[in-house]
Order: structure tokens, then C-alpha cells, then sequence
């Protein structure tokens, strides 16, 4: 079993208005592209209470959270495995402000582009409603986000328990680097 390093990540999404907050990461790991707010897990804190903490921190934001997901990463030649701990906002409370981490906006949400997404999209009529409320907010930028969220991005969204493997040959700082396997259930 290899030595993991544990993350949190944090999606908060309003069901009403059909729209999600991202943050664009400014620095570090995962630099230039947009995520959930998380980071590391401190020690003699709970999951939890670094999934809100961190939440705060990047986004201003207050929420009440559950857990959807479990993501274990790996990299080609690293030592180290990240866990990544997967939450959702079921409410949440306070005005999205900028950090030194992130830039937090909200986008209209929606699912990444697949032949099966886009065939159940057309006939959706709440994805149809959506698309007209959200209209002036920005889609959900899957192709700049890490590569990995378009397989587990629809089943948190549907509100199933996922948990899944991906392998990287490397991972990278400031791109998406390269998914050369992954599965998620
Ligand atoms: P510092 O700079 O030490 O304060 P910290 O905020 O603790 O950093 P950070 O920002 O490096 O940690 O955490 C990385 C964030 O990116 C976590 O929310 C997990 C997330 N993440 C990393 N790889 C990911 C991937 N492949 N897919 C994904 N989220 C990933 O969806
Ligand atoms: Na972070
Ligand atoms: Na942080």
C-alpha cells in the first residue's frame, strides 16, 4: 500500500437556480484550472472539518456538507497516492469572495458533453429549463478542469455514491496532465 496524502473537495450547487460555484485555482497544485475548493487534510482535524475549513478559506462560503465520493489518484514514478475525499453542499450561506488560492464564480450547471449525456439531455425538460434560467452564467468548464471529472461528475450530480481509480502518467502543477486510466464507480 503506498503513502497517500488526503484532500478534501467541496461542490456547492444550488438546485433552484441551476448553478454551480467553481473556483479558479491561481496557484499551486492544479494551477490555471477550476475545481471544487479543498486541499489538504491538517492533522488532528477531521475530514470534515477540512473539507468546511478549507471551503471557507477559498471561497468565503459556509455550508452544510455530505460526503459523495471517494477519488484515489496515482502518478507514474510518485511515491505518494492522493486521496481525495469528495463532498456536496446541501445548503450553504455567506457571499463568494476571492482568496489568494481562488477565484470563486458561478457557472450554469450541466453535464459534460458525452453521446449519452447530450441524447438524455434533449429530452430532458429540466435541463431545458435550466439552460433558459442560467442563461447568463457561463457553462461548467470541463475542458479545464482535471481530466478525471467528466467520469464521476454525472453521479455526483445525480446524488450516487462513487468511488473510483485514476492513474496519471505524471502529474502536473500547473495543467491537467495526462489520464492514462481511470474507472469510477
Ligand atoms: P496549500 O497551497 O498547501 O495551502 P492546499 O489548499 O492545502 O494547498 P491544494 O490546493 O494543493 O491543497 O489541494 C489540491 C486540491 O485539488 C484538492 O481540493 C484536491 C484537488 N485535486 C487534486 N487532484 C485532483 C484531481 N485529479 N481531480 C479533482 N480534484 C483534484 O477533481
Ligand atoms: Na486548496
Ligand atoms: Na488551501
Amino acid at each position: 500500500i503506498p503513502r497517500t496524502k488526503l484532500y478534501t473537495n467541496v461542490f456547492v450547487w444550488d438546485e433552484i437556480e441551476r448553478k454551480i460555484l467553481l473556483g479558479y485555482k491561481k496557484r499551486g497544485f492544479g494551477m490555471g484550472l477550476y475545481n471544487g475548493f479543498g486541499g489538504k487534510v491538517e492533522s488532528g482535524e477531521t475530514v470534515s472539518e477540512a473539507a468546511l475549513r478549507e471551503l471557507k478559506e477559498e471561497s468565503g462560503i459556509s455550508a452544510n456538507i455530505v460526503h459523495c465520493g471517494t477519488l484515489l489518484f496515482f502518478a507514474k514514478g510518485e511515491s505518494c497516492a492522493h486521496l481525495v475525499e469528495v463532498f456536496r453542499a446541501t445548503s450553504f450561506a455567506g457571499d463568494p469572495t476571492e482568496s489568494e488560492e481562488m477565484r470563486p464564480d458561478w457557472y450554469a450547471l450541466s453535464l459534460p458533453d458525452s453521446d449519452e449525456n447530450s441524447r438524455t439531455r434533449k429530452q430532458d425538460p429540466f435541463e431545458e429549463a435550466a439552460a433558459i434560467m442560467s442563461n447568463d452564467l457561463p457553462s461548467i468548464p470541463f475542458d479545464h478542469m482535471w481530466p478525471d471529472v467528466p467520469l464521476w461528475f454525472p453521479l455526483m450530480l445525480s446524488e450516487k455514491r462513487f468511488i473510483g481509480r485514476v492513474d496519471f502518467a505524471k502529474f502536473k502543477d500547473d495543467a491537467t496532465g495526462t489520464l492514462k486510466d481511470a474507472m469510477v464507480k
